[in-house]
């Protein structure tokens, strides 16, 4: 850092801030996680300089003598660990994903049939504020009332009346396991294809703590660096008949030179989810979800569908007389990040719903187990049932700051 640092101060002192705040905090954003240094040093490399346009053999741009090899690479580890006949490692993020995904196989105007938004869907699985709303005819699934699960016999009447283009399964906050091949029946019985968005859960799908889509999806996006611990950016894996579709979809379709730096991180990734270590990280990871869960429903707290099977947790907290956002709002000052979220047929608004979202794929990094996240659930409690005692909110934020100088992060050197 030492020529960011003479180059521009104000950058590098944030950068440092922005590093201390994830060492001394507990990180239980479900989306978020730490990267190895393996993993950051690819970022930082010169592969950004390099434009490619295309793919490896068939570029638009000279001097592809090394991307073509780090982007097959990343290809053939992302098969291996996925199992799946066909990759495209290019797109940015998960949205542009999705949306290549879209414009492979849609038209405008066209049905699809996602998860609702309010029900843990993403922006992009048909919400109407969203391009997947306004340029398609997006119908959207609920969640049971009363149990808060999937409810795949409405799912089913549903598509059979709107008969939809594609289905999409996946979610941002379900903290339950999908029936995917329940799904590709029902995508089946109305001649629909099926997507899975498996963003949230890809990491735990590598390390065999989830049961996978691919056998079962005709496509499957997923971001990277969520639970599956890379670096920021998303690919898309799909049957090999539908490879040159994507591929047309992602470039030219969508976008321009992919992010070269990404790619290379996206392999050394791979590499490292591709072993035993990495799935003793998954179990934990679902482990630690469980006992988290535990532990706040012996603290009172009303867990959506009762519990987990996965990293996530959705949580009203509105039986403990707050909502979600000033519940979040504490949580951050003592040292525990969060993000306030709606729960399914939320009574309140969005801006200021009667959720919190906790996820256990960052605090596994570093080396929480089961005593350490019965200690999570205690100090959550004990905030949000005094959300405006601010000497009490202080002391915790020392007790976290003081904890976590013992689980060191990957990553971060402090
Ligand atoms: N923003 C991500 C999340 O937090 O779930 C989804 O893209």
């Amino acid at each position: 850092m030492e020529d960011i640092k003479s180059t521009d101060s104000e950058i590098f002192e944030l950068i440092k801030l922005e590093e201390k705040r994830q060492f001394d905090k507990i990180r239980l954003i479900a989306s978020e996680n730490y990267v190895s240094s393996a993993v950051l040093q690819a970022t930082g490399t010169v592969l950004t300089n390099k434009y490619s346009e295309g793919y490896a053999g068939k570029r638009y741009y000279e001097g592809q003598q090394i991307i073509d090899q780090i982007e097959c690479i990343a290809i053939e580890r992302a098969k291996n660990l996925f199992g799946a006949e066909h990759v495209n490692v290019q797109p940015y993020s998960g949205s542009p994903a999705n949306v290549a995904v879209y414009l492979a196989f849609l038209k405008p105007g066209d049905t699809i049939l996602g998860m609702a938004l309010p029900h843990g869907g993403h922006l992009t699985h048909g919400a109407k504020v969203s391009i997947s709303g306004k340029y398609f005819n997006a119908e959207s699934y609920a969640l049971n009332r009363e149990t808060g699960l999937i409810d795949y016999d409405a799912i089913r009447e549903q598509a059979l009346s709107c008969q939809p283009k594609m289905i999409i399964a996946g979610h941002s906050a379900y903290p339950r396991i999908i029936d995917f091949e329940r799904f590709k029946t029902i995508a089946d019985e109305c001649g629909a294809l099926l997507m899975v968005d498996m963003a949230h859960f890809a990491g735990l799908v590598a390390g065999a703590a989830h049961p996978s889509p691919i056998p079962y999806a005709d496509v499957v996006t997923t971001t990277t660096h969520k639970s599956l611990r890379g670096p920021r950016g998303a690919m898309i894996l799909c049957r090999e008949k539908y490879a040159a579709a994507i591929d047309k979809a992602v470039f030219p379709g969508m976008q321009g030179g992919p992010h070269n730096h990404t790619t290379a991180a996206m392999a050394v990734a791979f590499k490292e989810a591709d072993n035993e270590d990495f799935k003793d990280y998954a179990r934990q990871v679902v482990e630690n979800g469980r006992t988290l869960a535990e532990s706040m429903m012996a603290n009172g707290f009303n867990l959506i569908t009762g519990g987990t099977d996965n990293h996530l947790l959705l949580v009203d907290v509105t039986s403990k007389n707050i909502g979600g956002k000033p519940a979040a709002k504490a949580l951050d000052q003592a040292g525990i990040v969060v993000n306030y979220n709606a729960i399914p047929f939320d009574p309140r608004k969005p801006g200021s719903p009667s959720g919190i979202r906790l996820g256990t794929a960052a605090v596994t990094s570093r080396g929480f187990r089961r005593k350490e996240m019965v200690q999570v659930g205690e100090w959550i409690n004990a905030v949000i049932s005094e959300p405006e005692n601010n000497h009490l909110i202080a002391e915790i934020a020392a007790d976290i700051a003081s904890f976590c100088k013992d689980y060191p992060p990957p990553g971060i050197t402090v």
